[in-house]
């Protein structure tokens, strides 16, 4: 088929016919696999318009959208994002994606099948920008980002706006660790504890030799977490994998290591599993 574009339509043109083309609907489906919560916001933004404002559609939940009165004579980035402070705005910590072949367009008839995958923004060091909200609701995200004051002063400069900040020697703040607890923030995101609460970190809270042969391991969990428990006959030597992807039991996990005979000496250690 061959095609007429004018400024808001499309005539194709075949052997026998000719067909206009009308608006159009941009059909697909919203993914996101992580935790933030909100509507989602499917949008169509004219890339070669006369300036018309984007096009959307709203959803509770992820799964199919639909957007309509898409013009066939435009190219559309068609995107997506979680809108978890319903301010209508997308902001930098919230989930958000595009459709991986854009621009979408022009075309002859609906589009079905522009799939969006959402995923959580984060900074370099890997922990997602929600999380350091969630804990640091007052930081820039350039102090998300690494750019912060030495974690020696970390309690006194919480409270620091941006430019306060610029005569301190500046950090990675995932290496910092602000409650003491021995764990800086990205041990602290990657066991899904408390980065303010020194009470929460993961941490053996008890080894007790029960029997011959019986010791029993308990340790501070967090929910939505797996644990291996590692064994060694001597410190910081090679250890043995005893058990993984125990489900986290908050607060505290239990684990039997029925297989410590004799005198040992035994050596143990509970990791935290990484998705
Ligand atoms: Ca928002
Ligand atoms: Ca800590």
């Amino acid at each position: 088929m061959r095609g007429i574009t004018t400024n808001n339509a499309i005539y194709g043109i075949d052997d026998f016919t000719i067909a206009y083309a009308g608006n159009f609907t941009i059909a697909g489906a919203l993914a996101y696999p992580g935790k933030q919560c909100g509507e989602f916001r499917a949008i169509a933004e004219s890339i070669d318009g006369n300036g018309e404002p984007p096009l959307e559609a709203t959803l509770p939940g992820p799964g199919a959208y639909s957007i309509h009165n898409a013009l066939p004579a435009r190219k559309y980035r068609v995107s997506a994002y979680r809108d978890t402070d319903g301010d209508g705005v997308c902001d930098f910590w919230e989930p958000q994606g595009e459709w991986a072949q854009n621009p979408l367009g022009p075309v002859m008839g609906d589009a079905a099948g522009i799939d969006i995958d959402l995923i959580d923004p984060g900074s370099p060091s890997g922990i997602p920008y929600w999380w350091w909200r969630q804990y640091f609701g007052s930081l820039t995200r350039a102090q998300m980002d690494g750019r912060y004051p030495d974690p020696a002063s970390a309690d006194a400069v919480l409270s620091l706006s941006d430019g306060d900040s610029s005569s301190l020697i500046m950090v990675d703040l995932s290496q910092a660790d602000p409650d003491r607890d021995g764990m800086n923030n990205f041990g602290e995101y990657v066991s899904g504890t408390d980065p303010l609460d020194a009470q929460s970190v993961l941490i053996l809270k008890g080894i007790d030799r029960i029997a011959d042969g019986l010791v029993r391991l308990e340790w501070y969990s967090a929910t939505d977490r797996f644990y291996s428990v590692w064994r060694s006959s001597e410190f910081g030597g090679v250890s043995d994998l005893l058990k993984t992807s125990i489900t986290g039991s908050p607060p505290v996990n239990l684990y039997l290591d029925t297989s410590a005979t004799g005198f040992g000496p035994y050596f143990y250690r509970v990791q935290v599993e990484t998705e």
